[in-house]
This record gives C-alpha cells, structure tokens and sequence, in this order.
C-alpha cells in the first residue's frame, strides 16, 4: 500500500469479510446464469471493496435508506449492477430471493441501477463517465446543507476515460471535497481491450495493461490536487485502512482517490484476467464449476443466516 499519509491498521474483519465476498459473488453467477445477460468480470473484481465498503465502513441503515444523513454510495461503473444488488441483499436492503429477478422488466433490479426502483441506490448509472459529477453534487450538497456524510462513488478503470470524470476531478480539487473519495477498480480490462500489436496473440483483444499502460495515474491524481492511496483491492487490512483514511477526511483540505489493484473475474478461475468475461452467460458446468470453487453448498446454508441476521450490520 502507498499512500500520501501514514494511515491507522486495523485487522479484525478479514476473515468475515470473505465469507460475505464470497457468498455475493456466488450470488452474481447464480443471478447472470438465470437471467442469461448481465456481466460478471467487473462485479467480482470490485467486490472485496464493495463488500468492505457495506459492512464495515458505510453509515447506513438498509431500514431507514433514505435517510438524510447516510453516507452516500454511487456504483459510477453502473454494469457491475449485479454486484451491488448482492451486497445490498446481503446486508439486509432486500431479499436474497430476490435476486432471481435480476434484469426482468418488472423488477426493482435492472441491469443497471435505477434510483427510482430499489431504495439503497443513490443515484442511477449506467452510461459511464457520470457518476463522479453526481458525486461532486451530493459532497457540496453535504457541506452547503451542514450534514457530515461522506460521499462514496465507485469508478472503473476503462470508465475514467470519459472526459467528465476529469471535469468532475477538477471540480473535487477546487472545492476542496475531503467528503468525497473516489475509488478506481484497476484491473487492467474493459470490454474488448487494445489489439494486441503481438501478431500471434492479434485475435485477443484483451490487453491486460489496459487502458492506462505507461500512464502514471497517481501522479495525475496527485497533480489534480487529490491525496492518492494506491491498494491491492482484494487486500481487506489495506482497503480497511484506505477507508478509515479517507472517511476521516484530509486535513490539507484534498478529496481522495484510492487507485484499488485488482484482478477481473477475481474468485473464479475462468473468469481471472480473461476479459472475454466481462459479460457473458455462464454454461452449466461453468455454473457447477462456480459452485465448487465457490463451496457454494456451504454458502446456500449461510444465505438464510444472513438474511436473518443482516450480518456485519
Ligand atoms: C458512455 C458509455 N460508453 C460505453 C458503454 C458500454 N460499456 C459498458 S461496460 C464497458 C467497459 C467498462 O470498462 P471498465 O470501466 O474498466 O469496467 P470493468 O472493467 O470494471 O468492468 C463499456 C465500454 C457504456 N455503458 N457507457
Ligand atoms: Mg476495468
């Protein structure tokens, strides 16, 4: 972990936060494989930060989701849907069974996120590149209005193309926004990624270096006058750490990035690093696959105890 300060350690919730990381991306392969559509990369490379983020570092309620005061969350990266509705089901924001409703027309759970339909989303993505000027909105809404929530938005690395998102960055700096983190999932892929220049690996569209390659992106969030924590986003003591730092706020008055490591399709083996998983329908022995690397016929017993319990609340 690097970091332009020295940042507070704490180690208590690993092991918990593994066993929900695991359940949730068991839940995305369950949910895609039975609405044959959504995407499935992109939900389990973020979902270490995601599940962190849920259980052990948001001030929310899942019974009071409009509350005024919560802490806010945007999934700018609005494709990785799935994932955020499994979180959320997990922490008790709706039922598990749900879940099989994903991407159904007449579902709270849309392919991506719609603010008018689930209460727990704080705003709607899905055209990539909006969700940090939203996030800007909401930071200065908190400061204007005196409330001290801090503003959460999720971003992916192919996503921080966008030109907005720069705007948004330049805006954070200049209003001095320290209510406001953005986290990037860098794992390296987006959709289809560069043509390899590789002659004998032309066909693999996926460039792993992807789409930032020789770009020192710390630097440039650095020179846009944001404190920068660069993690390993499947690393809970280093994301918990990242956390607590930003949620404290910077007292050189800097919003904070944190450039989060990971791997896409993190958790199951097919799907590590191929890009050709970022959206796709797994077949029935992908899914029996999933099952067994995921010990899901331990996890399907856990399913009810969390929804009982709303674990890690
Ligand atoms: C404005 C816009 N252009 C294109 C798309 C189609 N699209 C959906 S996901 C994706 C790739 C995103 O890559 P990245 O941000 O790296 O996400 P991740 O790797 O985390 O899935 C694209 C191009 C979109 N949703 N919005
Ligand atoms: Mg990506």
């Amino acid at each position: 972990m690097t970091t332009d300060d020295v940042v507070p350690q704490d180690h208590d919730r690993g092991a918990d936060l593994a066993t929900v990381a695991q359940q949730a991306r068991w839940q995305v392969i369950k949910a895609v494989t039975n609405a044959k559509a959504g995407h499935i990369g992109g939900p389990l490379s973020m979902m270490d930060l995601l599940v962190s983020l849920y259980f052990s570092e948001l001030k929310v309620d899942p019974e009071k989701p409009r509350d005024p005061d919560r802490d806010r969350f945007i999934l700018s990266k609005g494709h990785a849907a799935i994932g955020l509705y499994s979180v959320l089901a997990l922490r008790g924001y709706l039922p598990l069974e749900e879940l099989a409703t994903f991407d159904k027309g007449d579902s709270r759970l849309q392919g991506h996120p719609d603010v008018t339909r689930l209460p727990g989303i704080d705003s709607s993505t899905g055209s990539l590149g909006q969700g940090l000027s939203v996030g800007v909105g909401m930071a200065l809404g908190a400061r204007l209005g005196g409330q001290s929530f801090h503003t959460w938005v999720l971003l992916g690395d192919g996503e921080i193309q966008e030109g907005m998102v720069w705007e948004a960055v330049q805006a954070a700096a200049r209003y001095k926004l320290t209510n406001l983190t953005a986290i990037v999932d860098r794992n390296g892929l987006q959709q289809f990624g560069l043509p390899s220049s590789d002659e004998t690996t032309r066909t693999d569209r996926g460039d792993r270096r992807d789409p930032w390659f020789g770009v020192d992106l710390a630097a440039v969030f650095h020179a846009f006058g944001w404190r920068v924590v660069e993690i390993d986003g499947h690393d809970y003591d280093q994301i918990k750490s990242a956390y607590t730092l930003s949620g404290a706020g910077d007292a050189q008055g800097r919003p904070t990035v944190i450039l989060a490591h990971t791997v896409k399709g993190k958790g199951l083996s097919l799907a590590e690093g191929a890009y050709t998983w970022h959206s796709i329908v797994p077949t029935e022995e992908d899914f029996e696959r999933a099952r067994r690397e995921l010990e899901a016929d331990e996890l399907d017993v856990l399913d009810h105890k969390l929804s009982k319990t709303g674990a890690g609340a």
